[in-house]
């Protein structure tokens, strides 16, 4: 018996020196960060023929820590990729490993440590600095990705069609500052608006994480946590966007069209702000309101700002009132005025998700009966993972969130609200051991969109809430398995975080990354992830629903980034540093 087990040690140790540089992208699917000590662990095998055993080694490859069985053969719903599963959640010291399949390859090294996630949390959020327009990246807080200025953006015309009797044809305003939208070089209300309300629900919820978070910014210093200060460089910019003479919201401060790959300040193409719209204009009210609420609490730091951004909210509420189905629509648009303009849409077309959200954020903020009438029956409403078009599970989530003033006024609602929320969950906690990536993100074949990478983040965030309302650990496992997912437990075996793992995203569609002659990309970016899609033409090596990634720069279909995308991230990894140890883990 003895000599048998040390005849199967000796081989563990064998495969980890010598199997690693084999493949291209590791068989051995792991969150190439790391495992909390007391957190469940699973890495997942991908094969051709069922293997039966694996081990983890120390880093060293010197000792053996642990043996077990792989799990039975699955087929992924997502692709022809079989997989098995690895658990070796009883190691629970802090350390680094790799785990060993015995005669087949060996993966990364990763760390089983507390905070492991630490770094993580920081680069995300850090990755907004990466994206300031109008303002230089100096090395002190850039390193080797300091760069000039680009886009100040002091000098904007009015498109002709966002003309208006106070701003007519040829009108210059100023609309300096805000985080350049993805890897292009544009500014859009409708997807500044998820991405704000997203980093803002994130302070809430985790509040005394995010006081004491510091991502080493210019504002690092002041008395405002990290994460405001971020979201006040795009907060002043969407104000810019609201015209004072009616308090409609503009769509997007643009160029006519994409800039080439080439560095932030190179290009002087003319900026345009570009017709006002209804889906910005509720969007920027929610986000406004909601800031509102949380800027008075820093009312000495910051005088006049929270009670400014409920004024410019009111004001907009007021203007959808009266504009309540402007769509963007950029065909027709161009069909009418000149320039043509060819940079992104984000052409919603259904509002009513914008008007709950909006509403939500408002009477939390207000308490105001006006914007009470779709609040008294949220819970009548749809539950969906949102996106830049959907925005609706950002109300209830704010509304649940918002506890007493809700429950109060309105306890059925609040209580069957809650009870949804948990049940809508729990449909995402039990895809997991159907999956062959053992995550949530993979449910559908419909979750690898354009934007993949969200859909997973997004999940996450409803399974933090879904904790947060009932603490029970199953949700927050399950939001893990999805972090799991985004740094490496994926049917592509890549960390989709720039800077973060071993295998992680190199060429993302990123002009500064692209151009600054510089071999890593900016770190602490989300890559878009897998899409089928594939709307880019970029050669592709696999098709399916959860291979269809390409780490191109060409591949803005598969392989952009976005502050969209970014956003839940952030709030994910935070929640998860955040709770963890409350968690027993
Ligand atoms: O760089 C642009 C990216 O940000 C957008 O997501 C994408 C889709 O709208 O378009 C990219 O720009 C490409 C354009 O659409 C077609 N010509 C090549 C451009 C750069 O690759
Ligand atoms: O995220 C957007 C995705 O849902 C759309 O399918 C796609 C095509 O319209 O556009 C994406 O948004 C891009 C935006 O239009 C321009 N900046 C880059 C965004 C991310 O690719």
């Amino acid at each position: 018996m003895r000599s048998i087990e040390s005849y199967a040690v000796l081989i563990c140790l064998l495969h980890a020196a010598t199997l690693l540089a084999q493949q291209p992208v590791n068989a051995i699917r792991i969150n190439q960060e790391g495992y909390y000590p007391q957190a469940p662990k699973y890495a997942v095998l991908v094969v051709n023929k069922a293997a039966r055993d694996f081990c983890v080694v120390s880093g060293s490859g010197k000792d053996t820590v642990f043996k077990g069985q792989l799990g039975e053969l699955k087929t992924s719903a997502n692709s022809a990729l079989q997989t098995q599963l690895a658990d070796f959640s009883t190691i629970r010291k802090t350390g680094t490993y790799r785990l060993v399949v015995p005669g087949t390859t060996s993966s990364y090294t990763f760390r089983i440590a507390p905070s492991v996630h630490h770094s993580s949390a920081v680069a995300l959020l850090k990755g907004y600095y990466y994206q300031r327009v109008s303002t230089a990246l100096e090395a002190t807080y850039a390193g080797s990705w300091h760069r000039p200025a680009g886009h100040p953006d002091n000098v904007v015309l009015i498109h002709p069609s966002a003309v208006s009797t106070q701003r007519p044809a040829g009108t210059v305003i100023s609309s300096p500052g805000g985080w350049y939208d993805a890897g292009d070089y544009n500014k859009y209300i409708v997807n500044s608006g998820i991405t704000m309300g997203t980093l803002l629900s994130a302070y809430e919820d985790f509040a005394t994480y995010f006081d004491t978070l510091r991502t080493h910014i210019p504002e690092s210093r002041n008395r405002i946590p990290d994460v405001l200060d971020e979201v006040l460089v795009n907060l002043r910019w969407m104000l810019t966007m609201q015209d004072p003479a009616d308090g409609g919201v503009y769509n997007k401060c643009t160029n006519a069209a994409f800039d080439g790959m080439v560095m932030p300040g190179v290009t002087k193409a003319p900026r345009y702000v570009v017709q006002k719209g209804t889906a910005a204009t509720l969007d920027f009210a929610a986000v406004m309101a909601q800031a509102s609420r949380i800027l008075k609490r820093f009312n000495k730091q910051l005088p006049g700002l929270s009670d400014s951004c409920l004024l410019a909210a009111k004001a907009a509420w007021q203007w959808a009132a009266a504009n309540p189905a402007l769509v963007y629509d950029q065909d027709k648009i161009n069909r009418e005025f000149k320039p043509v303009i060819s940079t992104g849409g984000y052409g919603d077309r259904n509002f009513s998700d914008e008007w709950y959200w909006a509403a939500a954020e408002l009477w939390i903020t207000t308490g105001d009966d006006q914007y009470a009438s779709l609040i008294g029956k949220a819970d009548q409403q749809d539950m969906s993972i949102p996106s830049w078009a959907t925005v609706r599970m950002l109300g209830h989530y704010s509304l649940l969130r918002s506890g007493r003033r809700y429950a109060a006024k309105y306890p059925a609602s609040a209580t069957a609200l809650k009870e949804k929320l948990l049940r809508y969950a729990d449909g995402f906690v039990d895809a997991i051991n159907n999956n062959a990536f053992h995550t949530v993100m993979g449910r559908y074949r419909t979750d690898f969109v354009w934007g993949s990478s969200a859909v997973a983040a997004n999940q996450g965030i409803l399974l933090i809430n879904a904790w947060l309302l009932s603490k029970d650990r199953r949700y927050f496992e399950a939001a893990l398995t999805n972090l799991d997912y985004l740094l490496g437990r994926n049917a592509t075996g890549y960390s989709f975080v720039t800077g973060i793992g071993t295998q992680r995203v190199m060429k993302p569609h990123h002009r500064p990354s692209v151009a600054d002659g510089i071999v890593d990309p900016v770190p602490g970016l989300l890559s878009g992830g897998p899409n089928p899609g594939q709307q880019d033409r970029c050669k592709y090596e696999y098709a399916e629903p959860e291979t269809s990634f390409t780490d191109q720069d060409c591949s803005y279909a598969s392989n952009e980034i976005a502050i969209n995308w970014n956003a839940p991230a952030v709030y994910l990894a935070a929640a998860i540093e955040a709770l963890y140890k409350r968690v027993g883990y």
